[in-house]
């Protein structure tokens, strides 16, 4: 049986559960609330000693990093509908996008979602409070972005982010020339991780850069994307109490 520790379905945990839901595999949902720090808590970090979500536990065995738990899918059910091509070249192509996201993209969103989301999680603390929680993080650089959400993150490293997300649409609107997906006709992981740490949220977020003038075959693409019935079925979560 799987579970999946999640939180509201953007960046990492959309994530998985759109790959959840797009291969039709069962799973129970666990619900671990970032606005009462509960990624910290002892019993999870049990579970993850990171302190982050999402965590996929498998008959017993957790496993963690968004990228690895989607292959980890596509390895250990292979009966459930693909989202990883079969030739190695394309593999490939499928990971180099992967990395691109995980390592540059994922980090520019992040800090604009950073200041404003996890900003507010943290100001509505007091300073006691928020000593108390951060004390508990296990990993030093999380502890370092609470604590610079608090106080703002500096203007040259929005800009920055900015920039760089500029740069990953531009890139992903050149790719689409040959779509309908970043990998041509094969509908992938990296169509996945594109669109929940960047461009599922692009029109919200960065309205500048996520326009039909700007990037007209990116917002074709995240309409292809939002009518998949597994990316609907996943974006639909709620926290059970909501539900
Ligand atoms: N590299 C990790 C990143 C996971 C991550 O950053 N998760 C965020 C939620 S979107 C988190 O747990 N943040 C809370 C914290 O770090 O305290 C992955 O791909 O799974």
């Amino acid at each position: 049986m799987i579970i999946l520790y999640h939180y509201v379905p953007v960046a990492n945990g959309g994530k998985v559960l759109i790959a959840l839901h797009e291969k039709g595999i069962a799973f129970e949902s666990r619900w671990v609330d970032l606005h009462k720090f509960e990624q910290h808590e002892p019993d999870y970090l049990k579970i993850n000693p990171e302190g982050q979500v999402p965590t996929l536990v498998d008959d017993g065995q957790a496993i963690t990093q968004t990228s690895v738990i989607n292959e980890y899918l596509e390895d250990a059910y292979p009966d459930a509908p693909k989202l990883r091509p079969d030739q190695p070249l394309e593999i490939a192509r499928m990971r180099q996008w992967n990395k691109y996201i995980d390592d540059q993209v994922m980090q520019a969103v992040s800090i604009h979602g950073w200041q404003v989301n996890a900003g507010a999680i943290a100001r509505a603390h007091s300073d006691e409070d928020f000593g108390r929680l951060v004390a508990r993080i296990p990993l030093e650089q999380q502890r370092i972005k609470w604590r610079t959400a608090r106080e703002g993150f500096p203007q040259e490293k929005l800009d920055e982010a900015t920039r760089q997300v500029e740069e990953a649409v531009a890139r992903v609107e050149e790719a689409l020339a040959n779509g309908p997906w970043l990998l041509g006709e094969f509908y992938s992981l990296c169509d996945i991780n594109f669109f929940a740490y960047c461009g599922g949220a692009l029109e919200r977020m960065f309205p500048a850069i996520g326009n039909r003038e700007t990037c007209p075959r990116v917002m074709d693409w995240v309409e292809r994307m939002n009518a998949r019935p597994g990316v609907a079925r996943a974006m639909a979560i709620r926290a059970p109490e909501a539900a």
